[in-house]
Order: structure tokens, then C-alpha cells, then sequence
């Protein structure tokens, strides 16, 4: 069972408001098709935002810690993502691949100290009944601050932990985690490996640092690795491009 993360940039065009890399989508999605008519059963696919959502969520300043209580702030930031999980689905079903979307807004909350609850009875039901389950960062409901945003990475480290995942894979623009040369870093242990290329522990981004995803991915049971999106179907096929976190 695997947990992917497409990361919004490696599907998106970065640089222009709600605009998709049709290519970089398309070649994901070709990726993943050819690896479910091989080895790979239970696949759970999640994907950022890239081009869409952030800027929305900026404009009417919600942040995964700064809510908003206005239901038209909500649908607007809500609504950009799930125009881009259309288009992922659209472009994997036009790869025969049998995906299906997940709203984390309609099922996942924060409480008061933050802590997010994402159910998973759904997902795993639909893994049993042969789909693929296609979630996305998004809003959440959050007690006493309204909504507030849910990254893609805080979503596949809290669904590899309760679908006790495998692997984890984050396709990303960068071909992994780069050291001062800019080369990849094979295998990160200990944060401390990295320390002095990402900086120190104690930075708090939550929604895409490099520095936090490798964190959140240590505290993992499962390896995970980072890898670019050239390497998505050699990581699906049961390789370990890029580096690998465990
Ligand atoms: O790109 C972004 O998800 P991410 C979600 O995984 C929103 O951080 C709503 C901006």
C-alpha cells in the first residue's frame, strides 16, 4: 500500500494563477497507470496546490493556523482546489486509471490545540472496492478559528500512519533532498544528517519547507522518499529513487 504525494508545483505552472502542467499531469498520470496494470494493488494519492489555492488562501489571509469564518473566503479557497482534483482525475481517467475524489474539507477537523482528525473508513473502503482515492490539501474546520488550510504533506503523513502505509513517495520538482552542492542526498536517518543544509529544527512551515516535510516523514513508521517526477514510475515500480527517508 502506497501513499503518494504529487506535489502541487510538479503538476502546476507555479508562476501563473490556476494553471495547470498539462505535461508534467499527463506523464504522472501515465506513470501511475502503468504501475497499476503491474505490481502496485492499494494505491492512495494526494496532491497539493501548486497554482491553485495558495494564492486564494493568501488573498482572504487564511493560513493552516489562521481561519477564516466566511463562507465565501471558504468556497473560494475550497473551490480552486477541487477544480485542480478534476483535472487530476480527468487526466487519470483518460489513463484508465479508476480514481476517486476525497474532500478533506467534507470529512477531516482541527480541534482547539490544532490536532488534525482525518477518518479514514472511506479511503480504506474504497482501496478494498478497487479504486484509487484522490485527496488534496485543503480547508479544514477548526475549533475556534473557522477554516483553516491542510496541506498535502500534513495529509499523507497522517494517512500513511492510520493506513499504515507501506511506502511513502513525494514526487516533487526537486530530484530530493539537496545537500550544499546541490546534490541528492541518498538517505536521511536523523535530522541532524541535514541539519546544516535545511536549517535548523526549530523552523515551523508547515504547508511545503523542505525542512518540515523531512521531519514529519523521520517521524514516519514507513521509508519515504523524494524524488522528481522523471523517477515516479521507477519509485512506483518498487525502486528508491531520489532519497529516501527512514
Ligand atoms: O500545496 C495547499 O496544499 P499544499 C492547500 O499541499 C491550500 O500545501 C488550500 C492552499
Amino acid at each position: 500500500m502506497i501513499v503518494l504525494k504529487l506535489g502541487g508545483s510538479a503538476i502546476t505552472d507555479k508562476d501563473r494563477p490556476e494553471t495547470l502542467d498539462g505535461d508534467a499531469l499527463d506523464s504522472a498520470a501515465a506513470a501511475i497507470a502503468s504501475s497499476l496494470e503491474g505490481d502496485v494493488d492499494d494505491l492512495v494519492i494526494v496532491h497539493g496546490g501548486g497554482s491553485f489555492g495558495h494564492h486564494n488562501a493568501s488573498e482572504h489571509g487564511v493560513t493552516t493556523s489562521e481561519g477564516t469564518h466566511e463562507a465565501a473566503a471558504a468556497m473560494d479557497i475550497h473551490g480552486a482546489m477541487t477544480t485542480l482534483n478534476r483535472f487530476v482525475l480527468g487526466r487519470l481517467h483518460e489513463r484508465g486509471v479508476q480514481a476517486v475524489p476525497v474532500h478533506p474539507f467534507s470529512t477531516a477537523h482541527r480541534d482547539a490545540d490544532a490536532d488534525l482528525t482525518l477518518p479514514t473508513g472511506q479511503v480504506e473502503t474504497l482501496l478494498e472496492e478497487g479504486f484509487v482515492p484522490v485527496l488534496h490539501g485543503d480547508l479544514v474546520a477548526h475549533a475556534g478559528e473557522g477554516a483553516t488550510v491542510v496541506s498535502g504533506d500534513e495529509l499523507v503523513v497522517d494517512l500513511a500512519r492510520s493506513l499504515g502505509a507501506d511506502r511513502v513517495g513525494l514526487c516533487s520538482t526537486v530530484p530530493g533532498v539537496l545537500d550544499a552542492d546541490d546534490a541528492v542526498v541518498e538517505r536521511i536517518s536523523a535530522y541532524e544528517d541535514v541539519e546544516s543544509v535545511l536549517g535548523d529544527s526549530d523552523a515551523t512551515d508547515v504547508t511545503g519547507g523542505m525542512a518540515a516535510k523531512v521531519r514529519a516523514l523521520l517521524a514516519l513508521e514507513a521509508p519515504a522518499s523524494i524524488f522528481g517526477l522523471e523517477e515516479l514510475e521507477p519509485f512506483l515500480d518498487g525502486s528508491n529513487p531520489g532519497t529516501t527517508i527512514e
